[in-house]
């Protein structure tokens, strides 16, 4: 039976010399299973973008159908950059003071996510399916399992929730709250990163409409949909071929000289509040205060990658942290010595690798976040370089993230601790090699244990037998 897909990212992008997979972990792991099964992939055009609103992929041997459900300029104000990344997205993470409730953004998304349905619905019909397989992704979504189920009764309908589901007393704040559970009860299975966030999704279901949890199935009004625990992973072959690559020591090591010889500590986050930046600068600079001898002998490295431009909550934090940078440099800084490179800008995947490679610690310090990534990524490389003769990293990782409770071997900290934070980093910083190596040998293995292709396998399974 054919896959639909339905995300708010297409799975593929224009290059100069046609198409190309997108870059991220979803693409990655969604495009094999897509060509394999065949289907379509359900996403949306921004207001000024010129792409087809119907193709089959790849050109040469079609397995799958993109199809595009284009979005006017006030639709996806309203939709995206509002409802999803003004209300939910901040919600999802706990950060209440930047929900910014508003009835036309809870209009617009509900308007956009009935058309994905029914591009959905009408992609499933035209391929002559009555009851395909159906899996939705993320907050941007919320409503639409209802509808599908609507159109196809049938049908089976996943789910993944790729952000925190938070406290039910939290969810609650949201005047639409019970029409998005209502919504997203339309599925059978709905996967999140942890058991906390499962649980805490089927205790709002419980709290909110009153529904019986039986086990980790919710149930309302006959209908049953498990939660369950699918924790998402990288494509580690992808990352450990990258640190492989003939030339990535070669780069690792003129990273290395550029940023003059001294031990690095990294960060790599899209430029999101939830990221916990700006603590993190402030915790580097506590550290820089209580250890002068350390002046001249570290330095740290943020890449801090454009992210939802427009929305003002991120204008304002790239305001705040050029600030922080230039605060930090300004003082500490010592003749040849920059105690911190601050690069507002996106790398390519093998330059993000060499960096991974060429860090010392990974600073990983999200205020929360569904799983995060990065601290995948940096294990794979730097274990795969370990494994072969290279110098094994440390991660300093945020306790308040879904990967703390998968990636054994890492330094868990409070990010909202800047003493505890700065205490860390020394830490990691002087942990011998023999212990960074264990350390990075046991997370490693979680790495692998949760690869992305294993992620989607264990998910569709499940749906299929449920
Ligand atoms: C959401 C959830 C969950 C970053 N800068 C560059 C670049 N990146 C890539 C990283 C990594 C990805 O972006 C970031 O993934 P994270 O998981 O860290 O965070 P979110 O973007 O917030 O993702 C999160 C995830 O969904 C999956 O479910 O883990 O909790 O918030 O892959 O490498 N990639 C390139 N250049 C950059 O400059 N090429």
């Amino acid at each position: 039976m054919s896959l639909v897909l339905v995300a708010n990212r297409a799975p593929i992008r224009p290059t100069p010399d046609g198409w190309a997979p997108s870059l991220g972990g979803l693409a990655s792991a969604l495009l094999p299973v897509l060509e394999d099964r065949g289907g379509a992939w359900v996403a949306m055009r921004e207001p000024d973008e010129d792409t087809p609103l119907t193709q089959t992929y790849p050109p040469d041997a079609p397995a799958f159908t993109v199809r595009r459900v284009p979005l006017d300029a006030p639709e996806y104000q309203a939709f995206y950059q509002g409802m999803a990344n003004r209300v939910l997205w901040p919600l999802a993470h706990y950060l209440v003071e930047h929900v910014e409730p508003d009835r036309t953004f809870r209009e617009a998304y509900r308007a956009v996510n009935r058309r994905f349905a029914h591009a959905a619905l009408d992609v499933a019909r035209e391929a002559g399916e009555t009851a395909p397989t159906f899996w939705v992704q993320d907050y941007h979504m919320m409503l639409v399992p209802e509808t599908l189920r609507a159109g196809m009764p049938d049908a089976r309908i996943g789910f993944f929730w790729h952000v925190p589901w938070p406290a039910s007393e939290v969810f609650r704040i949201l005047p639409s709250a019970r029409d998005l559970l209502r919504g997203m009860l339309g599925s059978d299975l709905i996967g999140f990163h942890t058991e906390g966030y499962a649980e805490n999704f089927r205790e709002s279901a419980r709290d909110l409409l009153g529904a019986e949890i039986d086990g980790e199935t919710v149930v309302l009004d006959g209908r049953r949909c498990r939660a369950e625990s699918h924790p998402i992973g990288i494509d580690v072959a992808r990352f450990e071929g990258l640190a492989l690559a003939p030339d990535a020591a070669a780069l690792a090591d003129e990273l290395r000289h550029d940023f003059g010889g001294v031990q690095i500590v990294l960060g790599v986050d899209r430029l999101d509040y939830t990221k916990g930046l700006l603590l993190r600068m402030e915790a580097y600079e506590r550290f820089l205060e209580r250890y002068p001898e350390r002046h001249g002998e570290v330095t740290f490295v943020q890449i801090a990658t454009p992210s939802r431009t427009g929305v003002p909550a991120y204008d304002r934090l790239k305001r705040d942290m050029d600030e922080a940078a230039g605060r930090i440099n300004g003082q500490f800084a010592r003749g040849a010595w920059t105690p911190l490179h601050y690069r507002y800008q996106s790398f390519d995947q093998p330059e993000l690798a060499a960096f991974y490679q060429a860090a010392d610690v990974a600073f990983v310090t999200p205020l929360r976040d569904g799983m995060n990534l990065v601290a995948h990524e940096f294990a794979a490389v730097s274990g795969a370089r370990a494994d072969a003769g290279g110098r094994p990293g440390a991660l300093v990782l945020s306790e308040l993230t879904g990967a703390a409770d998968y990636l054994d071997g890492a330094l868990l900290v409070n990010p909202y601790d800047a003493d505890g934070l700065a205490r860390s980093l020394a830490d990691a910083l002087d942990l011998p090699e023999p212990d960074r190596r264990a350390r990075l040998a046991r997370t490693q293995a979680a790495v692998r244990d949760l690869d992305v292709h294993a992620w989607a396998r264990r998910f569709l399974e499940s749906l299929d037998e449920g």
